[in-house]
């Protein structure tokens, strides 16, 4: 199977190493870690590989100080309502059409199919983790930005919110997802929708999204407002304000 994905090309020998991972656990070589009663593999070979692995800007795949495990893992945070029944996405700010959608309405607009690697502040990636949904420059043109628009927050259940550029915003693999690896987001990983910002540490792409805000000025976020970096690029470790 061939995806599509944003910066690199598949690497046929990391999909084997993953597969062999599977038969031989017990010769594998890394950590397992624990979280809510599942178990979560960080590997020293997939780590390796994806080090020497250089994506199409010259970056290496794996950004310093990180280790590839080998799904996502669920970080937590205050769930909001996982119906999409219930689910509304507003889009708004500095924009001359502000709108909002239902599930149906959002699947109804062009849909993307984006294998993305994620990077976690807290030193684990996930390589080529597959994201169906909506581009974010999809929805950005349907709301027609005002000249003004800088910046964009993302807003989510209970206040949640995180913060990027224009200009980052509107790369080509930043989406709004509804379904992982060829299912539907699960609650935990923010069902029924999130954003994705794959080039920026994981904080920056919001669970239970409820809206997306374009803005003049910036407004640091949940965690950029408690430490952590306001930009939050993995290559440059911006991991701390
Ligand atoms: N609404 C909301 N989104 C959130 C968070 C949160 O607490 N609430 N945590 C962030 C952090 S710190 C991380 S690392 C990722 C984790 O996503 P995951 O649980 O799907 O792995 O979600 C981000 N999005
Ligand atoms: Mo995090």
């Amino acid at each position: 199977m061939k995806d599509e994905i944003f910066g690199y090309s598949v690497n046929p020998e990391l999909e084997k190493l993953r597969a062999r991972r599977r038969f031989i656990a017990q010769a594998a070589t890394g950590t397992v870690i624990t979280a809510l009663g599942a178990a979560y593999f960080l590997s020293d070979d997939l780590t390796r590989e994806a080090k020497a692995q250089a994506r199409k800007d010259g970056r290496p795949r794996l950004p310093p100080g990180q280790r590839v495990l080998e799904r996502l893992k669920p970080m937590g945070g205050q769930p909001g309502d996982p119906s999409p029944s219930n689910f509304k996405l507003r889009v708004h700010g500095e924009v001359e059409q502000p709108f909002e959608v239902g599930f149906a309405e959002l699947l109804k607009l062009p849909q993307a199919k984006l294998a993305l690697d994620v990077h976690c502040v807290t030193g684990w990636t996930v390589l080529g983790a597959k994201f169906e949904g909506v581009l974010l420059k999809t929805l950005a043109e349907k709301a027609k930005l005002k000249p003004k628009a800088r910046f964009v927050i993302f807003e989510a259940a209970h206040g949640y919110t995180s913060n990027i550029s224009l200009k980052d915003a509107l790369k080509p693999e930043v989406m709004v997802t509804h379904r992982l690896n060829g299912e539907p987001l699960s609650r935990a990983h923010g069902a029924p929708v999130r954003n994705i910002v794959p080039d920026f540490y994981f904080w920056k792409s919001a669970k239970w999204l409820t809206g997306i805000r374009f803005v003049e000025h910036d407004e640091p976020g949940y965690w950029e407002t408690r430490g952590y970096n306001n930009h939050a690029d993995p290559w440059r470790e911006e991991r701390y304000s």
